[in-house]
């Protein structure tokens, strides 16, 4: 589906006075509103594949009608997404659920959206039809040399359709691990992992990054081979400079404290990739920010004050991977894909706005109210505006999601698709 030309500015016009009203107020209030304006307007954030689709659990699935068939239609999707709220223009696909059958068109079709491919996403964490080994016990750490080098294979033929598309990373994730104490040798789970990841990274291209993703618990229950930032940043370390860590923010402990780890990591320049999402228990995949936001800014405060000089977060040659990861049970995925950009797009906005040079004071001089007010200050600034004005500057909608239910846009998806289409995934 294509929006008609206009469409979004007439859709503007109506709120367009509004709008400048509360842009004047935050120009008043905030000092470097224009700057800040300016950086998100280089942020971008990919979305995957996988997410364009209503997700389940293993207690069932309720697809909301209109989802995208194919690959051309996830592409499409997310080229609706990105004209929305100019800030989604990448897409991250998944090997093999998105296997092209003509990468010139795909790469044509992309274009078109104003779209580039992110991370290409390998899958060894089910087993595929008529595959000749099973990852029943692992993929990379498994006992059995056979199936090793069949996970190898495919992350390396990953890679491949990634160069075709012109992606430049690999987010290696695997459910490698165990469910039971005694199940698994944990060293040489480790070692078998790690010899397949060598051979995986020496197939990189020059100019491709390999993130290692990792994850507490789920589906193992006992332990998972690459079950934290250390173990991640082991063989991140262990593999090479090409190989970074990738921060899944429902992938961790309840509690543990992801500001602290994001800090560490760019401090070690070994900081890869993001994966966004939220969650009060664990791996929810919940909408960015709808449970915890406050979080989300402190760990953009650590992103915006860290320094990664080879490898620069938010924008330009060499950027972070960054990427929604998340699954949407109720909602529809759309809107909640816009809904999560906004709270990323917030969240890195007021941690713009933090008097960085008053909290250094206020640390050196332990004091810890001052501390606090500094970062809380930010953190309760309504930077809304500075969001739309971004948006509206690159030819967005002031309100991506009113514009999505007023222009009845699933409605539209689903005359086109029908009610019944279950996109690939999960
Ligand atoms: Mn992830």
């Amino acid at each position: 589906m294509q929006l008609q030309t206009n469409q979004i500015d007439q859709y503007n016009e109506d709120l367009l006075k509004r709008h400048q009203a509360k842009w004047a107020f935050a120009t008043s209030e905030i000092e470097n509103a224009e700057d800040i304006v300016k950086q998100l307007a280089q942020f971008q954030i990919a979305i995957p594949s996988w997410a364009l689709g209503t997700g389940g659990t293993r207690f069932g699935r309720f697809s909301g009608g209109g989802e995208p068939r194919t690959l051309e239609e996830k592409i499409e999707d997310v080229g609706l997404l990105h004209a929305l709220n100019r800030a989604s223009g990448a897409i991250s696909l998944h090997i093999p659920w998105d296997i092209p059958s003509n990468y010139q068109a795909i790469r044509t079709l992309a274009a078109q959206h104003g779209l580039r491919f992110d991370a290409v996403n390998s899958n060894t964490f089910q087993d595929q039809p008529n595959q000749a080994e099973t990852y029943k016990f692992g993929s990379l750490q498994n006992v059995n040399k056979a199936v090793r080098q069949q996970a190898i294979a495919h992350n390396i033929e990953v890679i491949r359709h990634g160069v075709e598309l012109g992606s430049q990373s690999l987010t290696v994730w695997l459910s490698d691990g165990s469910c039971f104490p005694g199940q698994l040798n944990f060293r040489k789970a480790f070692e078998n992992t790690l010899d397949g990841l060598r051979e995986i990274y020496a197939a990189l291209p020059a100019d491709w990054k390999m993130f290692v993703e990792y994850k507490a618990f789920e589906p193992n229950f006992y332990s998972t081979t690459v079950g934290d930032w250390g173990q991640s940043y082991l063989y991140a370390s262990k593999l090479g400079e090409k190989a970074y860590t990738l921060v899944d923010l429902g992938h961790h402990l309840p509690n543990a404290n992801i500001e602290q780890i994001v800090s560490l990591l760019l401090m070690e320049e070994k900081l890869g990739g993001f994966h966004f999402n939220d969650s009060k228990y664990g791996d929810d995949d919940l909408t960015a920010g709808s449970i915890k936001p406050y979080q989300l800014f402190l760990i953009f405060n650590e992103l915006v004050s860290g320094n990664q000089p080879n490898n620069p977060p938010f924008g330009g040659e060499g950027a972070f991977g960054w990427m929604i990861d998340a699954s949407h049970n109720v909602k529809d995925p759309l809107e909640d894909l816009l809904q999560s950009v906004e709270a990323i797009m917030m969240a890195y906005a007021q941690a713009l706005l933090i008097d960085r040079k008053a909290l250094e004071i206020a640390q050196n001089e332990n004091d810890v109210a001052l501390c606090q007010e500094i970062l809380q200050h930010a953190f309760r600034t309504d930077v809304r505006p500075l969001v739309a004005e971004a948006r509206l500057r690159a030819g967005g909608a002031l309100n991506p999601l009113a514009f999505f239910r007023n222009q009845k846009m699933r409605e539209s998806l689903i005359a086109e698709r029908g009610r019944l289409t279950v996109a690939t995934g999960l």
